[in-house]
């Protein structure tokens, strides 16, 4: 950890590319091990344009059970440690950017700033028809849905009918809205990824913080940063398949760790 905290002294655009894993300690459950499932299925399972097109009242289902956990959920020390860090560093003139996989906002609650979110954001909606965007924190999202989602394994399916599931609000359209998140076999918004790609250029020290590494892009982006010499330090309870690409590894809850990692280093003073 002196060693880390040494590069973490000098580093002046700091990554914090972060997963499932950051948000576990906050109770927010990650999407494997017994977590991962919501009745008989897993996120991978509910989380496509197929299911949506053929079961958008079980998709709504799942999406508004997570909206509902997030209302008795909190932002954990481990995200206040990279909160604090990107403000005090910032007085410094260095830059500390989150990018997350995450769609909880645990990050911007927990008082972060300067966050690229790469899946998207449970808390926003877009229109299947005519693609606008909103914010939307009602609870439930709409009449139909409230009471619904039980996530136990044999919960009854709603079977909501689609006139009755969220729809647009704009003008006069009325279409179905959907989860403005970004779903398995869904490319990534071409801007998220050209604004990640300008970080992750000018970054010279990365955290990698709960995430198992297996969804890509997301996964290619600590690695290549590995790949051009730029230290890469994980954080997560288990060693993952790109753990042997970065330089440092510790093991253990995020949210213990970011804090002793990220905390004022003596040279901060001085300057
Ligand atoms: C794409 C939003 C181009 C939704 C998510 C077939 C057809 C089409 C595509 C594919 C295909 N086969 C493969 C692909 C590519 C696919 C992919 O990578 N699949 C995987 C399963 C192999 N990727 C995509 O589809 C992406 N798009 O490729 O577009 C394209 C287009 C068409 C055709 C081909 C290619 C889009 C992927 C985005 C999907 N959306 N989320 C929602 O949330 O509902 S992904 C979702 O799962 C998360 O956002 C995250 O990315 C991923 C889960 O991973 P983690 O965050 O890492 O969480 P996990 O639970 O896995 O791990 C937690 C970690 O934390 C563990 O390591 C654990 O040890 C650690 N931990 C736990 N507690 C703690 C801790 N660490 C520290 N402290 C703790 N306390
Ligand atoms: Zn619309």
């Amino acid at each position: 950890m002196a060693a880390f905290r040494e590069e973490f002294s000098r580093a002046r655009n700091i990554v914090v590319l972060s997963g499932a894993g950051i948000s576990a300690e906050s109770g927010v459950p990650t999407f494997r091990g017994a977590g991962g499932f919501w009745r008989r299925w897993q996120a991978q399972d509910l989380a496509t344009p197929s299911a949506f097109k053929d079961n958008p009242s079980l998709v709504w289902e799942f999406y508004h059970y997570r909206r509902e956990v997030m209302l008795s959920k909190f932002p954990n020390a481990g995200h206040k440690a990279v909160a604090e860090c990107e403000e005090r560093l910032k007085t410094q003139g260095r830059n500390v950017v989150v990018i997350t996989q995450n769609i909880d906002e645990l990050h911007a609650r927990a008082g972060s700033k300067n966050i690229i979110e790469l899946h998207g954001n449970l808390f926003k909606t877009r229109c299947t028809k005519c693609g606008n965007i909103e914010i939307n924190r009602d609870s439930p999202i709409c009449e139909a849905l409230a009471d619904k989602g039980a996530p136990d394994p044999d919960a009854k399916d709603a079977k909501i009918p689609v006139s009755q599931l969220p729809r647009c609000m704009k003008g006069k359209c009325g279409a179905l809205i959907r989860p403005h998140v970004v779903w398995f076999g869904e490319c990534l918004e071409e801007e998220v990824l050209e604004k990640t790609q300008k970080e992750l250029d000018r970054c010279d020290l990365c955290l990698i913080v709960g995430t198992s590494s297996v969804v890509y892009p997301a996964a290619m982006f600590a690695p290549q940063l590995a790949g051009r010499g730029v230290t890469v330090a994980e954080f997560n309870l288990e060693e993952t398949p790109a753990t042997n690409s970065f330089g440092y590894h510790f093991q253990g809850p995020s949210g213990d760790f970011l804090q002793v990692a990220l905390a004022p280093h003596p040279s901060e003073s001085e300057s």
